[in-house]
Parts: C-alpha cells; structure tokens; sequence
C-alpha cells in the first residue's frame, strides 16, 4: 500500500489536485561551501543579471570583484575564491532592504521552488538570510508578495558552528508553488548587529510578521551566493518518476 500511496502522492502533484501552504526549510552547514551540492544548476535564472530596483544600496565596499557582484547571485556555484561572493552593503537603514533584484522567467512558469544560499568564511552573522520574495504573473505590470523570510528565527546566534545557510521555499502539499509567473524579485536585508546574532530589519514592529523580536534592527548584511528559482517538472519527467519509485519500492518490497 505505500508504494501505491507515494505513487498516487506523485501523480497528485503532478496534476496539481492538492493545494498547501506556502512552506520554507532551512538547512546549515559547517562551512560556506558545504551546500553547494543542492545549488540549482540551469534553473529558471541561471546566468541571469538581475536588475537592481529603487532603493537598492549597491555593494559593501569591500566587494571590487565584478564576478562578486550580480553575475554570482545566479552562476550556479558557491562561494569564490575571494571569499567576498554576493556581499551586500552594510547599515541599509531599518526596514530597508539593502538590495532588490528582479529577474524575468523568459515567459510564464510554474515555480516549484526558491532557494536562498548565503554563508561566508567567518562563520559569523553573516551566513543567515532575510528576504521578502515578490512575483508578478502579468509581465511585471504587477507585483504580489509571496511572503517574508527570516532563514532562522530571531535571537539564533552563530557562534562559528555554521558556514553557510540553505533556505527553500516550496509548498508542503504541491509541486507547484506559484502558477504562471513572469517576474520574480527578491528584496534582500540585513541579518545581524555583529554579536553572530539573527534579528529582523526593524526597531520595534515588524509589519511583515506582525511581532517585535525585541531586537534592535539588524545592519550587517549576509553574503548572498545563490538564488535559484526552480521550474515545476514536466509532468513526462514525474511519470518516470511515479514509474522509478514504483520499480525502486518493489525492489525493496
Ligand atoms: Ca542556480
Ligand atoms: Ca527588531
Ligand atoms: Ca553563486
């Protein structure tokens, strides 16, 4: 009865019958390079340069590197050499982003997933994300909020366990998390006040989340090494999936 179910599971998903919440999962790893395996390779955005929107705050000075800059945020790797990859500008102001980029899907798809990577060599505050993800269906004539993430709750410090930081955001009943995009945008903040400790971009009220941490707002931003907007399978490729699980659980059976 299992393989019947994970095989219906999947023939569900692929006929987009079931619909869920809007889910994220964070993972973290001991160095900035240790997640590099689950970066998406020709994804949705892959070799894209994003274009930066109104009150983006450019880079952090120490960013000279042009391949450091928006070509890393979608080069399909990790962290480089020079261990300043996707550094975004400090002290952005509470509640501002410290950049907004937004890349074209080439026409309309559906999104399975988004996934955030950030870490640096410093193990410090850097490695955590906060982004407020936007999308448009209409050819970026409008925008809709999927929503606002923190990669870790308020108050979680990194005292040097982690190097690097995996957000991904999905929905827990669909394969499909957003139908028919053109556009997506992410607006990228400061994550930490230099104690290696999370907190939002906002002194008091955080409009997003409705809550205070209680945390003054964060100004030390993460280095950002890759977005990935990843594309729903084609239901041929789910079928073959269906058809492997089916023939793997047999096996096991
Ligand atoms: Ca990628
Ligand atoms: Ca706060
Ligand atoms: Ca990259």
């Amino acid at each position: 009865m299992r393989k019947l179910a994970l095989v219906s599971m999947v023939l569900m998903f692929a006929t987009g019958v079931a619909s869920g919440a809007v889910t994220t999962s964070t993972q973290h790893g001991p160095e900035s390079t240790s997640l590099n395996g689950q970066i998406a390779v020709g994804d949705l955005i892959s070799g894209q340069i994003g274009v930066e929107q109104a009150g983006d705050t450019g880079w952090h000075p120490a960013v000279s590197d042009p391949l450091d800059k928006l070509p890393a945020f979608t080069d399909d790797a990790g962290i480089r050499a020079t261990g300043l990859t996707g550094l975004m500008n400090d002290f952005p102001g509470a509640g501002n982003p410290a950049k907004l980029v937004r890349y074209s899907l080439s026409g309309a798809k559906d999104v399975a997933s988004i996934q955030i990577l950030t870490g640096n060599n410093g193990k410090d505050g850097r490695v955590f994300s906060t982004t407020v993800v936007h999308y448009s269906t209409d050819n970026a004539g409008s925008f809709n909020m999927l929503g606002y993430f923190q990669s870790d709750p308020s108050g979680t410090i990194n005292s040097g366990q982690w190097g690097s930081t995996l957000l991904q955001i999905y929905d827990d009943a669909s394969l499909t998390l957003l139908a028919g995009v053109t556009h997506v945008q992410f607006d990228l903040y400061a994550v930490d006040n230099t104690g290696g400790q999370n907190r939002d971009p906002f002194d008091g009220l955080n409009p997003f989340t409705g809550a205070d941490d209680g945390l003054s707002a964060a100004f030390v931003s993460p280095l950002v090494l890759e977005l990935d907007v990843i594309e729903v399978p084609e239901p041929a490729s789910l079928l073959l999936l269906a058809a492997g699980l089916f023939v793997c659980r047999r096996r096991v059976a």
